[in-house]
């Protein structure tokens, strides 16, 4: 395949091909913003490598969550958009490696619970049924009036609604709110949560990247740490993504009882989108910290061909599980 990416291109326009799109002068001087109108401009065609869906199965399946969105079903009442989401949470046992295994509450069968994703807007109804053997919630950030928070206890075998305009745009999260919240997080009931612009973003990759900690013994320290549900899943099946495509992570930090971690990526840079909620990415550097329930969408392209990790900057973090590759693919 020819490269024809903004990337591949970027050194080969012209002073008069940059001024047709208003690129030169006073304006916009950043790289990370040419490559963005160019996307815009010309209107890319995304590729996305295929997978093997078969590494994993059931509540864990790290490779599927990569870049699988709900949607939810869309409705149409009183000419508004409404945009209706099911989430049943239950209970579940994991395999961290071949000699632990650990309960979980997951959220529609899988932990994280699924990628909620909405438009700038919309109206979001969430229907939650909690089958998890405890009262749990569902508490969304984003604005919303006060009964829509999610706090209030729902018992075991009943549901509730959650009901709220989807506002504003960014990379937000759910989780659960009962107390102890740090033992309802670290067990697995937590997502995230996409409102999109009402301009979309330029064609990417999109990818999602939930970091999260498990507390086997109860001792508020994470003995495992993982990347999408599994410890070192990525590490031993990088994620393919093709050289010189943008690719634009979702990252979210939930790890509960460490103050706060970094993402680094090996052997690039990214644009920083601090809690998706800008257009214009604020900078751009190669390693980022995030404190618990921070996120960030970060975005890059990779030039060359290979394999080339990701993991937080705490090494002990790292090498307890939160540890991946990406295998960046020659077009
Ligand atoms: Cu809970």
């Amino acid at each position: 395949m020819p490269n024809n990416s903004a990337l591949g291109q970027e050194n080969r326009w012209s002073r008069r091909q940059l001024l047709q799109l208003g690129l030169c002068g006073a304006g916009v001087t950043s790289t990370a913003a040419l490559w963005r109108l160019l996307n815009l401009k010309t209107q890319l065609k995304v590729r996305v490598p295929s997978m093997d869906m078969e590494t994993t199965e059931g509540v864990t399946n790290p490779m599927k969550m990569l870049r699988d969105f709900d949607y939810g079903t869309l409705k149409q009442e009183n000419g508004r958009t409404i945009r209706e989401f099911h989430l049943t949470a239950g209970t579940s046992t994991i395999q961290l490696n071949s000699a632990v295994s650990y309960n979980i509450w997951d959220l529609n069968g899988r932990i994280p619970g699924p990628t909620l994703r909405a438009k700038q807007g919309d109206r979001v109804r969430v229907l939650f049924l909690n089958k998890a053997g405890h009262a749990h919630s569902l508490h969304f950030h984003g604005i919303h009036p006060a009964e829509m928070d999610g706090i209030r206890p729902i018992k075991h075998g009943s549901a509730t609604i959650y009901e709220f305009d989807a506002e504003p745009y960014g990379v937000h999260l759910y989780h659960c709110h009962i107390e102890p919240v740090t033992r309802h997080i670290v067990k697995g009931l937590y997502g995230m949560f996409i409102i999109d612009p009402p301009t979309p973003r330029p064609p990417a990759d999109e990818v999602v990247l939930v970091m999260a900690g498990y507390d086997i013994n109860d001792d508020n320290h994470n003995e495992y740490y993982a990347f999408n549900g599994l410890p070192d899943h990525y590490m031993h099946h990088p994620i393919p993504i093709y050289q010189d495509q943008l690719i634009r992570l979702y990252v979210l930090n939930i790890i509960e009882f460490d103050p706060a971690v970094t993402f680094h990526l090996h052997a690039n840079f990214f644009d920083v989108y601090r809690s998706g909620m800008t257009l214009i990415p604020s900078e751009k550097t190669d390693v980022i910290t995030m404190g618990v329930a921070e996120r960030h969408i970060l975005e890059f392209a990779f030039r060359y061909p290979g394999k080339y990790m990701f993991h937080p900057h705490q090494d002990a973090i790292a090498e307890k599980g939160c540890m991946g590759q990406f295998a960046v693919i020659a077009q």
